[in-house]
């Protein structure tokens, strides 16, 4: 293993801190650390040039973290400094835009924002000094402005160090380099593993050729060492009895579960690929448990439906229409209804009693955990499509057997 001074400064996490000036950044780094690695005072502008500093921060490992002169410094020096330090973006694996404890972000912070997420950096911000905070609840919900913008928060002080053991969790959760590659089904089979894939050919399906789901995971199956049949659903029982022996798992097409469950004996393990995507995307354990939460619902829940992208609207279209519906005969009864599309969760998604995510083909990973983590943040039970359709056909528990840890939380809740 290589050690701290060997890691190569690129296989680092950088992590770059943001922020106003005295808003407390060059005190959060010391306090990460536990060193007086960056000069503190209480003279706004103090940190005029970026410095950079390779270090091991647990549980993360070898990182760069860089200090930055204030986003609001002014005068001609200031305009060049903020400059200097929006150029550290360039190289910043992970965000930490810190506010001071009750102040108001202003446009400063949200310029940044809008920067940082063109460049998909995970952002997390940081209440600093609230150790400072009175009794009185500030007007500034801090919390409340970071969730609106779809960003991990975390409140500290430097002083106290109230908060820098989570901020310290939290990085290493964020971290783009963290844990191991998501597979599709690599890490569930085996070489020589039959799979069989079931694929509807109706009318949604395009002409000519497979949706991207289905070959990522034949791609896999491929990589693996596996052999992959992939049949229409009305083949599906003709091709398990010719089999020889039995499969070591069945992925169907969500649209088909219902026949596919009927056609495949109980031994034999079945998934559909929505949920293998669900896995990919995001966190399937705490989607499962959201998926509970369509049991809690009752007339007059409020339900938002939130989808990664703008794409064109089907007369159909499986968010504003299908699911709505399938959700209204579950429940027996009218519920409120609310949609979000593309980058930005709505602003007081707090209200909802769930939250039914699409698969988020057009986001990363990154963004599904950090939209899975605010939901979690504020007690907002969130699961996906693919759960939701295969919980309301009653066989989600089935879909979820290959997963053990997505099955206990789905069980457990
Ligand atoms: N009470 C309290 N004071 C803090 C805390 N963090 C920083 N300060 C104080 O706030 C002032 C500014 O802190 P710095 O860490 O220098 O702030 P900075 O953002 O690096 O400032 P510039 O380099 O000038 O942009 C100092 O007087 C710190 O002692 C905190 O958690 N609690
Ligand atoms: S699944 Fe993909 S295409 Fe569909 S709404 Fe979500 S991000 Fe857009
Ligand atoms: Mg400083």
């Amino acid at each position: 293993m290589a050690t701290l001074n060997q890691t190569p400064s690129g296989e680092r996490v950088h992590i770059s801190i943001f922020g106003r000036r005295n808003a407390g950044k060059s005190s959060l780094i010391n306090a990460l650390t536990n060193q007086s690695l960056a000069i503190v005072s209480d003279i706004p502008g103090t940190t005029t040039d970026p410095v950079s500093k390779s270090m091991e921060l647990l549980p993360l490992g070898p990182v760069v973290i860089t200090d930055t002169a204030g986003i609001d410094d002014v005068g001609e020096l200031g305009a060049m400094r903020v400059e200097k330090t929006l150029k550290i973006l360039e190289k910043t694996d992970l965000a930490i835009l810190i506010v001071e404890s009750g102040t108001q972000p202003a446009q400063w912070e949200e310029d940044l924002i809008d920067k940082i997420k063109e460049r998909n950096i995970p952002l997390l911000i940081c209440e600093t000094k609230i150790d400072k905070q009175t009794d009185s609840p500030s007007k500034h919900d801090i919390r409340k402005w970071a969730a609106e913008r779809s960003a991990l928060y975390i409140p500290v002080s430097s002083t106290t160090r109230q908060g820098i053991e989570e901020l310290k969790i939290a990085l290493g959760e964020l971290s783009p380099r963290s844990g191991a590659e998501p597979q599709i089904i690599g890490d569930i089979i085996k070489a020589g593993d039959i799979i069989v894939l079931v694929v509807p050919l109706d009318k949604a399906a395009p002409k000519g050729r497979l949706i991207l789901p289905q070959v990522m995971t034949i791609r896999d199956a491929l990589d693996n060492n596996a052999l992959t049949f992939t049949v229409r659903e009305t083949e599906l029982r003709n091709c398990l009895e010719s089999l020889k022996e039995d499969p070591a798992l069945v992925i169907t097409d969500s649209q088909v579960f219902a026949q596919v469950d009927a056609d495949t004996p109980k031994r034999i393990p079945m998934t559909s690929f929505s949920i293998l995507l669900a896995r990919y995307r995001g966190d399937l354990t705490a989607l499962a448990a959201g998926a509970r939460a369509i049991d809690n619902l009752k007339i007059g829940s409020r339900v938002l439906i939130s989808e990664g992208c703008t794409h064109h609207q089907q007369d159909d279209d499986i968010g504003r229409v299908q699911i709505p519906k399938w959700l209204t005969k579950v429940v027996g009864g009218e519920l409120e209804f609310g949609f979000s599309s593309g980058r930005d969760f709505p602003q007081d998604f707090t209200n909802y009693d769930l939250i039914v995510h699409c698969g988020g083909c057009m986001i990363n990973r990154k963004e599904m955990l950090c939209r899975q983590r605010v939901a979690a943040d504020a007690g907002v039970a969130m699961t996906n499509y693919g759960a939701l359709l295969a919980k309301v056909n009653g066989i989600l528990r089935r879909a979820l057997e290959p997963f053990p840890a997505a099955l206990e939380a789905f069980d457990k809740n």
